[in-house]
């Protein structure tokens, strides 16, 4: 129960929440308060940290009495939430978020200068909660800055791990992790309550039973439970006043849980149970495309699922509220598969506990469910063994096995007579061992199933699913990603973003198109001049950075060429190698004169799952073959590779803006959408990309000229493919092909072995599984087009400019409005 217990009679008790006036005198007022009362240090005595965390109190405590007011006002409404069920939130930090959505930059800036302190010194004591592997958790992450900012009532719901993705370091060149230990120094964004756990059951059988009414009816008896305990973040809106809810889970012990055993007498074994039900929520799984079919994963899903579930419906709806209608009042995305078992949970609640019959279920069931899919991988698709899931969540495998017999009927009744059909949209696939499609089990329950770029959308409907798409042809739609301007735009590209506003007005923050009128100004010289200033500062800044962070130095007036991204072969890191080992051995071999190289800076960022074993090996390739190119005179500092370990968001906002060149050369077919390639288009930098996921759009929108296509298309992969593709072709036809790739063989990059990268090279010349020596030659030749273009800078800051100005469309907020109208059906909130 909530509120006081009879009611209230003082003035105060009832009003709303007052704003503390905020001019400097008061933020350094409040800032000290917290500084002496949260922290108990007088400013003398404090550290970073202590300033830190006193200066993200003082932000908290302005935006305090926001949420509580959203939160008012949204339960009054009575109107339809977005549920955004997510196993990942990759946010970056909050606290500059924070201050960009209240507006109190120039304030806390002067208060604390006042104070004596530094306000980007304390920013930088933040270690970013990465909850996330990559694409799919940032997504998440934009997704709830566009509703917050939009005003749409939604709440985020994900899972609180104790550690996020693993910190990367470097040794000899290969990749090591360490644990991601973000919360030790203390996390003021969260706002725990222990006293609304929600108790999470696993195991057991399941039973029938004759209820009172005399109707047979089943029921779960599970055989142990957690706890599942909220931890809310605020979300704030941009300078709109509202603050939406993230609220993420943390597994405790319950207990009945350990009481039982300690009762027993084995204390040692109690503590162990403790330590068992924790773990559910310890860490967050680094596979971001083959999951492994883990125990402790499908707990994870089921944990958070349950949990969300479960608050929503006791919670969020008013008591009372009669659940034939929830479609009414909530939504839930469901973010890829990982959260699908949510499915089977609404059913079990609906029936074994609000005594729905199965029809009546189904009905409100399969209205309250969207889902979108985030790859065509075949491998990256969940599916959980009937053994594993029988043995973990007995109940909800017999629904499942429900859902899919009911389904099939269907099927059968609109296909008559077309048996292999029913058996290959089955729910359950039966090689190499039973197992549930995840996929398949959320396009039968989502209202709608959506794509995340036109082209990943058409080949889901095509490719992946084409008999349900045929089934029912109005359930698929398309929604493009977009990136939330406000993080990726105005706060990590501030010189841009004031030549911008000076331009057109600060409107373009919430309403990105808008960019569009800056289109006269690509040909404006003195608008060019200071557009290339910015790049320059933006690079300096970087450079400051990487020689702190990694002691990286970078040459200045370099092309700056970054490719950032999870490593993966379908991403094809190595094509961007063998053009850069290419370079090399052209001048080595004296087919290109030294002085002819375009000063150039390629910078990586990526992480490999850790038993990605070709993913790390190529890792450590591009270390081994960037420390002999930096090192070797011959080049005259006209080429250099860095590598900046434990790429993350924080990188991410200094490296974009500094980027002359965006890498998104991924085989086509094979990127869903990318996001990053949005990030780069918007911060002014050109791309060099296949013509896949999102690319196809962005090229659309700024131009054959402003943009360099190379490679194969989808349909052309396709009949490759078919056709039967053999790499060694390619090497044996193409001399400077041969040449990179002998080079790499001849031990040059590994003190003479001439093994140590078998693996990689083997690999590409014997399956190449996505085809990067097939067009490895139309990737050297738009490479060859770049430093062509790069030569004439006019041309090349025109182009920057243009980028910018004609891909507003690819902000998060308008992904927002697509959801809201093609998926959500309903409007933004006033
Ligand atoms: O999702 C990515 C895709 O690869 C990108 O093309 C796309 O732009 C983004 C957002 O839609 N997918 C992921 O990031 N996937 C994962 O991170 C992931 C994590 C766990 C398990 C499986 C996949």
């Amino acid at each position: 129960t909530y509120g006081p217990a009879s009611t209230p009679t003082h003035p105060l008790a009832t009003a709303p929440v007052g704003t503390p006036p905020f001019s400097v005198d008061g933020f350094v007022r409040e800032f000290l308060h917290e500084l002496n009362t949260n922290q108990g240090v007088t400013l003398s005595r404090s550290s970073v940290n202590d300033q830190y965390l006193a200066l993200a109190s003082t932000v908290k405590n302005y935006l305090m009495a926001r949420w509580l007011e959203t939160n008012r006002k949204t339960r009054e409404a009575k109107v339809k939430t977005i549920g955004y069920l997510s196993a990942e939130y990759l946010l970056g930090r909050q606290l500059g978020n924070a201050l960009l959505a209240t507006d109190l930059n120039d304030i806390a800036r002067q208060g604390l200068e006042l104070c004596g302190l530094d306000l980007p010194t304390l920013r930088a004591q933040e270690v970013e909660p990465g909850l996330g592997n990559g694409g799919l958790g940032r997504l998440a992450a934009c997704f709830i800055d566009s509703m917050a900012t939009m005003d749409v009532p939604s709440i985020g719901y994900g899972i609180r791990y104790e550690y996020g993705i693993f910190r990367q370091t470097f040794v000899d060149g290969r990749q090591v992790e360490q644990p991601d230990t973000w919360l030790a120094l203390g996390s003021p964004w969260e706002f725990p309550h222990p006293e609304a756990a929600v108790r999470v059951d696993f195991g057991g059988h399941t039973e029938t039973y004759v209820d009172d009414d005399g109707r047979e009816r089943c029921r779960w008896i599970p055989a142990w439970n957690v706890l599942g305990v909220p931890y809310n973040y605020m979300v704030p809106g941009y300078l709109n006043g509202r603050v939406n809810t993230l609220r993420l889970w943390s597994a405790q012990a319950t207990k009945a849980f350990d009481l039982q055993i300690f009762n027993a007498g084995d204390y040692a074994q109690a503590v162990r149970a403790q330590t068992f039900a924790e773990n559910i929520s310890k860490v967050l799984y680094p596979e971001d495309s083959t999951p492994q079919g883990k125990e402790l994963r499908l707990q994870q899903q089921y944990f958070f699922v349950a949990c969300s579930l479960r608050d929503f419906l006791d919670n969020e709806l008013e008591e009372g509220f009669d659940l034939h209608h929830l479609s009414e009042r909530i939504i839930f995305q469901l973010n890829d598969t990982h959260p699908v078992i949510a499915v089977p949970e609404l059913m079990r609640i609906l029936m074994d506990e609000k005594g729905f019959e199965w029809e009546e279920a189904w009905e409100v069931t399969k209205s309250c469910f969207a889902y979108t899919c985030h790859t065509l991988l075949p491998e990256a698709l969940e599916v959980w063994s009937t053994e594993l899931l029988g043995r973990l969540l007995p109940r909800h495998l017999e629904i499942i096995f429900g859902i899919n017999e009911r389904f099939l009927k269907e099927v059968r009744a609109a296909f008559p007579g077309d048996e292999m059909r029913a058996r290959r949209m089955s729910m359950i696939a039966e090689y190499p061992e039973q197992g549930v499609r995840m996929a398949y089990l959320a396009t039968v329950a989502g209202t709608k199933v959506n794509g995340v770029a036109e082209l990943h959308s058409q080949l889901l409907r095509d490719k992946v699913l084409p008999d349900f798409s045929q089934l029912w042809p109005d359930k698929f739609t398309n929604v493009t990603n977009g990136v939330t301007p406000r993080r990726f735009v105005r706060m990590a590209n501030p010189k841009l973003s004031e030549l911008i506003t000076d331009a057109i007005g600060s409107n373009w923050v919430t309403d990105l198109e808008r960019l569009k009128e800056l289109e006269p100004y690509a040909d404006d010289p003195e608008f060019q001049a200071r557009f290339s200033e910015i790049k320059a500062w933006n690079k300096k800044r970087l450079t400051d950075l990487l020689r702190q962070r990694d002691g990286i130095d970078l040459p200045s007036g370099h092309l700056l060429d970054v490719m950032v991204k999870r490593l993966h072969e379908y991403k094809r890191q190595s094509l961007k190698l063998l053009h850069i080992v290419s370079l090399y051995e052209r001048v080595l071999s004296g087919t290109l004169a030294v002085e002819d190289l375009t000063p150039r800076t390629v910078v990586f960022g990526a992480k490999a799952a850790p038993g990605y074993r070709m993913a790390k090996d190529t890792i450590h390739l591009i270390n081994k073959v960037a420390k002999v190119i930096n090192a070797d005179e011959r080049l005259e500092g006209r080429l250099k590779v860095a590598f900046p370990a434990n790429y993350n968001v924080t990188l991410a906002e200094k490296l974009i803006p500094a980027a002359d060149l965006s890498e998104q050369i991924s085989l086509a077919g094979m990127e869903a959408s990318g996001t990053g390639n949005m990030k780069f288009a918007l911060n002014g930098a050109l791309t060099i990309g296949t013509d896949d996921g999102a690319n196809v759009e962005i090229r659309r929108l700024v131009g054959d000229k402003h943009f360099f296509l190379f490679g194969m298309s989808e349909p052309e992969v396709a009949e490759l493919g078919a056709k039967g593709y053999t790499p060694g072709s390619y090497y044996e036809s193409n001399p400077q092909l041969k040449a990179a790739l002998d080079l790499i063989l001849s031990g040059e990059f590994s003190e003479g072995d001439r093994h140590m990268f078998d693996s990689v090279v083997y690999n590409l010349l014997h399956q190449d599984r996505f085809m990067a020596l097939a067009d490895f030659q139309s990737y050297i030749d738009a490479q060859a087009r770049v430093e062509a273009k790069y030569a004439d800078e006019a041309a090349w800051t025109r182009s920057a400019i243009l980028n910018v100005a004609r891909t507003g469309y690819f902000s998060s907020d308008r992904s927002m409005r697509d959801y809201l109208q093609r998926i959500w059906h309903t409007t933004p909130m006033i």
